[in-house]
């Protein structure tokens, strides 16, 4: 992409209606607009990096083994009637008349309507276990919508839902998603902690918040001070051995860890140094309910003994739209984002510090050729962002790159003879004269120049 076609609408100034770095950095890097309190449209390079982070949250949810459907945003409000939850769910759904007269409304979650599908379709022991998940839009008429992205009232979630024929299949289905939660926010840099948690209107007594630390988070958590330098080799597990899994889930569940709805003093087993006390942000959240909406609704299966029994369930979310403000917490500095590699909106950025010198312009479209076949990898097929704009001071040029966050710059001007360039790092201030064979070399083996699996 070259940055003189781009929309990239940054900001100078840092707008004051953004309270937390994330929102200003999203705001001042032309990432998203708001267009009323909440709701939010996503940027060009906003969008990229949201899509980036859908894929990789897809890629393990695939991975352990769940399927991706579609459900629609607008909902009836008869399968709600039959849960129980359209009165509970109170003024946080947002309600609609169709013109039949007909009450709707737009899903904070999908619970009823996938247990609708299942009850259509499953009737036998001989059809599960199923895991079915979808990435789709929700809206929560949240009384305090802020933080940007954060807490919008329009979001994108990724939310699966789990169907076992009894509590020990269901038990191994919340381990699964335990582990690819894990991966899942390992893959985007960032280290979740699995948190003990309320269960709010999704109900059942299991579940775990998966809570990144940062002062600007809105969950008080505890946790024991040796989540920090736990070990996250066993990430690799095998998900078909049930058993090494179980341990794992156990291993990293004996950590005394839970947010404040939990988190009792007086039954707190850690002395006051031995415990962490934090703010956080909570990226994901499963729960584990067994029968709720399944006995409600009536999704019942045949047993091996041919009687008619409740589906196990459990639901699993991740805050896909929230993540972008969450990676920008953890990761940023006074001159902007730094983006983990793998949700970059592009991988490298080209700069030209002389375009109008002839020689100076033809090393740069060539180096930019050269760089597109390298990086024509899914969804975008052109990750190198080329800024040979004229007219546009190099200074300018560094800053945008740098509060855009990409991974790494390769800088090139009629200063630096034949094919040698500079190569700069997002996260250091080093810069290093190289050729630009060299400069290729050293993005290969920085894994930045990976073709999808
Ligand atoms: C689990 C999936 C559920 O809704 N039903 C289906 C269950 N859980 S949850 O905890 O309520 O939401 C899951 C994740 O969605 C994100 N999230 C939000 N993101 C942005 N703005 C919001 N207003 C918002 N509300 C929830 C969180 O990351 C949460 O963990």
């Amino acid at each position: 992409m070259r940055s003189s076609e781009l929309f990239l609408p940054t900001l100078k100034d840092t707008p004051k209606e953004a309270e937390i770095i994330s929102h200003q950095l999203m705001l001042r890097a032309g990432m998203v607009k708001q267009t009323s309190s909440g709701i939010y449209s996503w940027l060009p390079i906003g969008y990229r990096v949201l899509k980036k982070i859908e894929q990789i949250v897809r890629e393990e949810q695939d991975a352990a083994g769940a399927q991706e459907v579609l459900m629609p945003t607008l909902q009836s409000a008869d399968l709600w009637k039959e849960s129980g939850r359209y009165d509970d769910y109170g003024q946080e759904m947002l309600r609609i008349t169709d013109r039949h007269d007909r009450d709707m409304l737009y899903g904070p979650t999908n619970e009823e309507m996938i247990t609708d599908i299942v009850r259509t379709h499953i009737h036998s022991y001989k059809n599960l276990p199923k895991n079915l998940y979808h990435i789709q839009w929700k809206f929560r008429d949240e009384i305090r919508p802020r933080f940007g992205v954060m807490r919008g009232r329009e979001f994108l979630m990724k939310d699966n839902y789990s169907f076992d024929l009894d509590y020990e299949g269901a038990l191994y289905s919340y381990q699964k998603m335990f582990l690819a939660y894990l991966r899942t926010f390992a893959r985007l840099g960032l280290r979740a902690i699995p948190m003990r948690a309320d269960t709010g209107p999704i109900g059942g007594d299991l579940s775990h918040e998966f809570i990144i630390l940062a002062d600007t988070g809105e969950s008080q958590v505890y946790a024991d001070a040796k989540w920090s330098e736990l070990d996250t080799s066993a990430l690799g597990l095998d998900y078909s051995d049930k058993e090494k899994l179980a341990a794992f889930y156990d291993d990293m569940t004996s950590y005394y860890a839970v947010t404040d709805e939990k988190h009792e003093p007086e039954n707190c087993p850690l002395s006051d140094d031995k415990l962490l006390t934090a703010r956080g942000i909570e990226v994901g959240h499963i729960f584990y309910f067994g029968t709720k909406y399944s006995a409600a609704m009536g999704a019942k299966v045949q047993n091996s003994e041919g009687e008619m029994i409740n589906l196990e369930m459990g639901s699993y979310g991740i805050g896909v739209s929230r993540l972008v403000g969450g990676i920008i917490e953890a990761s940023h500095d006074e001159q902007g984002i730094i983006w983990p590699a793998s949700v970059a909106p592009f991988q490298v950025g080209l700069i030209n510090l002389d375009p109008e010198d002839e020689t100076c312009s033809a090393f740069c479209n060539e180096t930019y050729q050269k760089l597109r076949k390298i990086y024509d990898t899914a969804p975008f097929y052109d990750d190198v962002l080329y800024d040979e704009r004229e007219g546009v001071r190099p200074g300018f040029k560094f800053n945008e790159m740098e509060l855009i966050g990409i991974p790494w710059q390769i800088r090139k001007g009629a200063r630096q003879d034949g094919d040698s360039v500079i190569l700069k790092k997002r996260d250091s201030d080093e810069k290093h004269d190289v050729s630009l064979e060299q400069a290729l070399n050293i993005l290969q083996d920085s894994a930045v120049i990976k073709k999808a699996a």
